[in-house]
């Protein structure tokens, strides 16, 4: 399309006119038969890709799925819900039935512990002796048995405490009870995944710093796509997917929020949570168990450096869900396997306003309105100090 005769810009090609030009020709032009190109030279300028401003897709490629990013909308209005932040819990609570030497719903009492203390989930979603039949083979009825074992992990007697609030040395004891429950519920026949989790101030049924550790006899959804991914990225570039990933990000240097000598913590490329964080492992080794002592170290130094920054954003206890991923322990090798873990925040904007995954993001595909760079800029930015430390 070219501008027609008598048009002001009919002499001067668009591509050499200055942006600047060509919209200020677009109002002097009287012609109206000249519209269309106009209008085309609009279009094109929008289309200068600006990942800031335009709404795209990025993929990631631990799960093989697309998200959708509209930075753009993260200058809407909001009038979201508003709740409680305040923490004022004790040291110790006699309601608690996490609190040492307290009675538990199950009638048993927990000892006197002072580091981490695990126990059987006394309502455990899976249960080592469940028949593992599949009574129906009909392909649209697939039903399988699925045996396993749930246990909850204290981190801390102390009721008040979280891992923020945790000094690295006091994390370290919570990241080697991880490590002897994967080897201990790992050797087990029937235990194919060990699935290490906390749900911080989210769907969880009490304060008192603790997570949980399910593990069961076939791989779950999340695990599996990784498992996947991982496995073929490895089979064409005999790296580890993550390996080549950090490597990336390390160049890069947009989304990292920390490294120490052993751990990186970055927004992913392809978060979908507002403030998601991927806590990756320098060297690609694929269990919690294989970490030596220096790496175990920097990992309870890492974990504490990016709660601190998390409550330290809103300036409020952080809710999130954390989760460690790492290899099967059917035991098989799983060389392309790349242990890390994940901080899934639904903090949006303050301590009260959180993202839902609602409306498009369960019928369609995960979206996200800040991006992924300017989320990991503001956690680099923070102390870390914890702020309830710095304003005594
Ligand atoms: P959450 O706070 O993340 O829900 O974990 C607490 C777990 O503790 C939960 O799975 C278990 C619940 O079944 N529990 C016990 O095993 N014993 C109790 O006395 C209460 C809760
Ligand atoms: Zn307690």
């Amino acid at each position: 399309m070219q501008p027609q005769r008598g048009c002001s810009d009919e002499s001067t090609p668009a591509a050499v006119l200055p942006r600047k030009a060509w919209h200020e020709s677009w109002t002097l032009c009287t012609l109206s038969t000249c519209m269309d190109w106009h209008v085309s030279q609009q279009r094109a300028d929008m289309m200068t890709f600006d990942p800031t401003e335009h709404p795209h897709r990025r993929f990631n490629p631990l799960t093989g799925e697309w998200i959708l990013v509209s930075p753009h909308r993260a200058k809407r209005p909001w009038q979201g819900e508003v709740g409680e932040t305040a923490d004022t819990r004790p040291a110790y609570d006699p309601t608690c039935y996490l609190c040492p030497g307290n009675k538990r719903a199950s009638g048993d009492v927990n000892p006197a512990y002072n580091g981490t203390y695990v126990f059987d989930n006394d309502f455990p979603a899976l249960m080592p002796d469940t028949p593992g039949d599949e009574p129906d083979d009909h392909p649209l009825f697939r039903i399988q048995g699925e045996r396993g074992i749930c246990r909850v992990i204290c981190f801390h007697p102390r009721h008040d405490l979280t891992l923020a609030l945790m000094t690295p040395a006091q994390i370290r004891p919570v990241i080697d009870t991880w490590a002897e429950q994967t080897l201990d519920l790992g050797a087990r026949d029937t235990i194919a995944y060990v699935q290490i989790f906390e749900n911080k101030g989210m769907g969880n049924s009490n304060p008192h710093p603790h997570g949980q550790i399910w593990s069961n006899e076939r791989l779950p959804r999340e695990v599996s796509k990784e498992d996947n991914a991982q496995r073929d990225y490895f089979a064409a570039h005999s790296l580890t997917l993550l390996a080549d990933y950090l490597a990336e990000e390390q160049r890069r240097r947009e989304r990292i929020v920390y490294a120490n000598a052993h751990w990186t913590v970055l927004v992913p490329f392809w978060a979908i949570w507002p403030f998601e964080t991927l806590v990756l492992s320098n060297r690609p080794t694929g269990s919690i168990v294989d970490l030596d002592d220096a790496e175990r170290d920097a990992l309870a130094d890492a974990l504490h450096h990016i709660t601190v920054r998390y409550d330290n954003l809103f300036q409020a206890p952080f809710l999130y869900s954390f989760g460690i991923h790492q290899q099967p322990t059917d035991g098989q090798d799983y060389p392309y396997w790349h242990l890390h873990a994940h901080f899934y925040p639904p903090l949006l904007r303050s301590a009260t306003v959180a993202k839902h995954m609602v409306g498009y993001e369960m019928l369609a595909t995960p979206q996200r309105d800040i991006t992924a760079e300017q989320a990991a800029m503001r956690l680099r930015d923070l102390s870390d100090k914890h702020y309830t430390f710095t304003s005594r």
